[in-house]
């Protein structure tokens, strides 16, 4: 969205509301916090304290101060080498959420039925007690699996992992289906196990090529990537080409910007590998060294992949496409591509991720300068630990439970044969490598063993469905930092299994806020916030050289909230019979003090600073040519021939290149894996047809099935993120919110016409059920509706509709709701959280004669798992659009 048009939006917003805004009663009680009162911040009493900002996915180094014991202020650690001191809107909102009066500060049991909203407070040893003694049985008794953890976000570094392994459960579950699994696979496809995600050497390209990520207003690492790539472009004349289906942030700041039909990123990739090899700009030595795949073959693989067939495809101009291929492989190796969600959220999304990851293996930049870069951090840390930072301590306790539930060690047989036979015979018919690793539906669901093939990436949008089809039963369902029942595809699923007491029987939400989660819970722990507690963190760092940062607490854990370090903790001590063991550390900063045993710096000056790096080390360019160590060939067996694999107690660690062993990348074969028989395998373990582009062993285009032969009454709905909010947890941050409080339906203004739709008009957009090998995708028909606003917005493919999904909060307070009273119960609150702001209701509440907070739309997406990866096609939906 341009800023012209969120302008247009706020001065909309304050218009409506010019005659309907209550003034606010900012008297407040001294026990109270007045935030219209608190005046400047004084920096001669304030303290400054670095720490890790949560308020999203890229984990910034930020430092908050505090005044009086509260925080007042975040800005940004300029010793984080990744932000560099930048940070973004959000940030704020950690203050928003720590202070914000509906926050949950006390352990809380149901009293009414599920969803009622009716609490009484409880202590925490009762809360303990009544979760131990329903937790406590299914461990003794042989079914720790009936026990379900399912987080969204845990940066404890391994207490929750402690516990489930202690507890001897393998439902660890997550949402990385949700979120990045259809792009994760082909990464760790091409680069090896580890290797989840790329960096870029954006500050020193000369030319990157974007298929739909969008770090001027997302993506995990966003802010890391926009300083970088603004400053190649301002600097040195870097160009940025973005393809698109809106004008996000992203493709407005683009130097080229193209609007493409969705899921048709493949094609766009596809034709410029085409474009490359006919005009013979392929880099020959490095695909031939490095490579698994002949350039014959890739040849013929793309042959009929001609820019023409390409905009029939995707609708980018033939002579664009080509123009844009030439350019990106001229300028290697200091060129590089870019994608995200835009590329991979859609039913042939691993596919259009392999076709674009290969273009960087053709033109040969990976891992130089300016190029696709890979850190030491994360691609090469199974086999040399995470290097470029000492070796963390953690006692990881192996699985200690009487039962781990695999078909390795202690398989289940029982629980196995209550699975329908149409399961037993999909798992029987694995090769070993998967029946080995095979926990259960919930945990490796047998219909997408990539998902789990190279680490466990689940398929959380299957899992409600999945214990409502009877596939695993469950005893005690824990949910943690998860907004499932707002942010889920079909969330109203996810609604009816959590309220169904014969499907969950016990739902314990551990949470910081009263959000439609915790609503359907029969106990609520309160979590303190980032702002008051401790955890590790590390990622990739977009300036090649690793680091590490510490969160640490500003303040004291408000309330009766905990630290999940301590909660569980306090838990397995009362759950008893050999789990305590593992949770002997004596409190929290001692638990991570130990974690940073052999950082070689002072612990207190670590707390100091927040960040260490060996700022001297070289940087992450071309690792897999770096030799062997000495240290790392002690003890290895080293054949003299040519491309032949190092072995090192039976695990390869590196390849002969020029007669001498180098690392090369950290895949079985050492080598990139642009061709993989794992897709295909894949596909013949679970009865994929082979015609179904998914199972292809090497990259290629496949249509989206429902977007063949599109009515011309058909639209495309998608979704996207705004640069204020964070998925389903910002909609209650009140700065952040009155800024963006709705979600209309963007569309081109000629989209409109053809609808028969002036802007504002209030339409009805009804999303069928996809096609193709996906989750109930042989039922035709609607599967939900939504009524929105409209807004026209230029440069919006014709065929799309948006809106963004992060506001329509039904529960998460006075502001989440857009409401004018608080709706937390009393018996929940403190009394010195009153936000003298929020007295009244916020402005744009309808209450107050605004325009409201919004339309929830995930009731309305379907759940639509790609086959083999089951990443969620959330920008596949086919809608229609009707005025109402
Ligand atoms: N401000 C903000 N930052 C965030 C988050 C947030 O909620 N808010 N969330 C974090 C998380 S969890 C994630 S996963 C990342 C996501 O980061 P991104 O993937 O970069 O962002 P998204 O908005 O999910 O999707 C990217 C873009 O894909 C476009 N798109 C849709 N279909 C297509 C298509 O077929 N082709 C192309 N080329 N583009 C298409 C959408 O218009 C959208 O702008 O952001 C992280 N950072
Ligand atoms: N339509 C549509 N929906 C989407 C997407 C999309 O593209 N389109 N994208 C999605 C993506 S990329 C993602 S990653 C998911 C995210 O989906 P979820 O994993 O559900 O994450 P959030 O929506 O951020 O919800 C997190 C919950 O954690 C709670 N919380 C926040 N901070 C803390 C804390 O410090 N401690 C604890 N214990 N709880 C906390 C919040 O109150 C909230 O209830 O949503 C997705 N939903
Ligand atoms: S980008 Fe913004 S919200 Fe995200 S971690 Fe950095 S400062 Fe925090
Ligand atoms: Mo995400």
């Amino acid at each position: 969205m341009s800023d012209l048009t969120r302008r247009h939006l706020l001065k909309l917003g304050s218009t409506l509301l010019a005659g309907a805004f209550t003034p606010l009663n900012v008297s407040a009680k001294t026990s109270e916090i007045n935030w219209g009162k608190l005046g400047r911040l004084d920096y001669t009493k304030a303290k400054a304290t670095p720490t890790i900002c949560f308020a999203c996915t890229n984990h910034c180094g930020v430092i908050g101060w505090e005044q009086d014991g509260i925080v007042r202020k975040i800005e940004g650690n300029p010793l984080d080498p990744n932000s560099q001191g930048n940070i973004c809107s959000k940030a704020q909102g950690m203050i928003s959420y720590t202070y914000y009066p509906e926050r949950i500060l006390y352990p809380l049991r149901r009293v009414g039925k599920r969803g009622e909203g009716k609490w009484k407070r409880i202590t925490w040893d009762e809360a303990y007690d009544e979760l131990a003694a329903k937790l406590r049985p299914l461990r003794e008794n042989g079914t720790p699996e009936e026990f379900v953890f399912h987080y969204g976000r845990d940066k404890t570094k391994g207490v929750t992992k402690h516990f489930t392994n202690a507890f001897g459960t393998p439902h660890r579950l997550n949402r990385r289906s949700i979120c990045s699994s259809n792009r994760r696979a082909p990464l760790m496809s091409f680069y090896g196990r580890d290797f989840e995600w790329e960096t870029q050497d954006l500050e020193n390209t000369k030319y990157c090529v974007n298929f739909g990520g969008n770090p001027y207003e997302a993506y995990q690492g966003g802010l890391f990537m926009v300083h970088r790539l603004q400053r190649a472009r301002v600097e040195k004349g870097a160009k940025l080409v973005t393809f698109e289906v809106r004008p996000s942030n992203t493709a407005s700041k683009s130097d080229e910007f193209h609007t493409l039909m969705p899921g048709t990123d493949g094609a766009v990739a596809g034709a410029m590998i085409h474009t490359i090899l006919k005009e013979n700009l392929q880099d020959e030595k490095f695909w031939n060294r490095w490579s698994n795949y002949s350039l014959e073959d890739l040849r013929k693989q793309v042959k009929d992949y001609t820019p023409e067939w390409a905009e029939q495809k995707s609708g980018v101009k033939a002579s664009d496409i080509k123009r844009i291929a030439i350019e990106f492989a001229k300028a290697a190796p200091a060129c590089c591509t870019m994608s995200n969600r835009g590329s991979a959220k859609h039913y042939n999304g691993m596919q259009a991720d392999r076709l674009i990851r290969t273009l960087d293996v053709l033109v040969g930049n990976v891992g130089k300068p300016g190029g696709y870069c890979l850190s030491s951090l994360r691609g090469w840390s199974g086999h040399y630990g995470q290097e470029g930072l000492p070796k963390l301590k953690l006692p990881e306790p192996k699985a200690s439970s009487p039962k781990p539930w695999g078909l390795g060690e202690g398989f289940n047989e029982t629980a196995f044969k209550k699975l329908p036979k149409e399961i037993q015979d999909r798992v029987n018919n694995f090769p070993d490598k998967w029946r080995k690793k095979y926990f259960g539906e919930l945990a490796t669901p047998s219909e997408y063993p990539l998902s789990w093939h190279w680490y466990s990436m689940r398929v959380g949008q299957l899992v409600y469905p999945y214990i409502q089809e009877g596939r695993q039963k469950v005893s005690v369902y824990m949910s943690f930092t998860l907004g499932a029942s707002f942010g889920y595809p079909e969330a109203n699923v996810v609604r009816e299994v959590l309220q169904d007491e014969k499907l969950i029987p016990f739902h314990v939400a551990i949470d910081i806020g009263y959000g439609e989660q915790s609503a359907l819970a029969d106990m609520i722990l309160p979590e303190a916030t980032s702002l008051e507690r401790w955890d590790y963190h590390s990622t990739n760092n977009y300036g090649l050289i690793p680091y590490t940062g510490v969160r640490q607490p500003l303040v004291k854990p408000q309330g009766e909230s905990k630290t999940m370090p301590q909660m569980f903790r306090e838990l397995a001590h009362k759950i008893g019979g050999g789990m305590e063991k593992h949770f002997t550390y004596k409190d929290d900063e001692s638990f991570y003090k130990d974690w940073y045993k052999n950082l070689p710096m002072e612990w207190e000056e670590f707390k100091r600073r927040g960040i260490w790096q060996d700022a001297t080390r070289e940087k992450d360019y071309e690792l897999y040519e770096r030799p062997l160590t000495e240290a790392e060939l002690k003890d290895a067996s080293v054949p003299k021939g040519e491309g032949e694999l190092v072995q090192k107690g039976g695990k390869v660690i590196g390849i002969v290149k020029d007669g001498k062993p180098v690392r090369g990348f950290p895949t079985p074969n050492r080598k990139i894996n642009v061709f993989d028989p794992i897709f295909e395998e894949a596909a013949k373990a679970v009865g994929l047809p082979l015609t179904d582009g998914n199972a292809s062993s090497a990259p290629v285009f496949h249509d989206v099935p429902e977007h063949v032969n599109l009515a011309d009454d058909h639209y495309i709905f998608s979704t996207f993120k705004w640069n204020v909010h964070t998925q389903g947890r910002s909609g209650h941050w009140k700065y952040n919110a009155e800024i963006i409080h709705t979600n209309p339906v963007f569309m081109h203004p000629d989209t409109g016409k053809a609808l028969g739709v002036k802007e504002g008009d209030s339409v009805e957009l009804s999303v069928f059920r996809p096609h193709g090998h996906t989750y109930r995708a042989k039922e035709e028909g609607i599967m939900g509706s939504f009524q929105n606003h409209v807004r026209f917005l230029k440069g919006m493919h014709p065929k799309v509709v948006m809106c963004s999904h992060h506001v329509g909060h039904f529960e998460h307070g006075i502001v989440g709701k857009s409401d004018t009273k608080e709706s937390l119960p009393k018996a929940a609150k403190t009394p010195s959280l009153v936000d003298q702001d929020l007295k009244g209701g916020v402005w744009w509440s309808k209450k107050n004669g605004g325009i409201g907070g919004g339309v929830h739309i995930n009731d309305a997406l379907p759940i639509n798992p790609a086959p083999l990866i089951g990443g969620q096609n959330w920008y596949d939906n086919v809608c229609k659009i009707e005025k109402v």
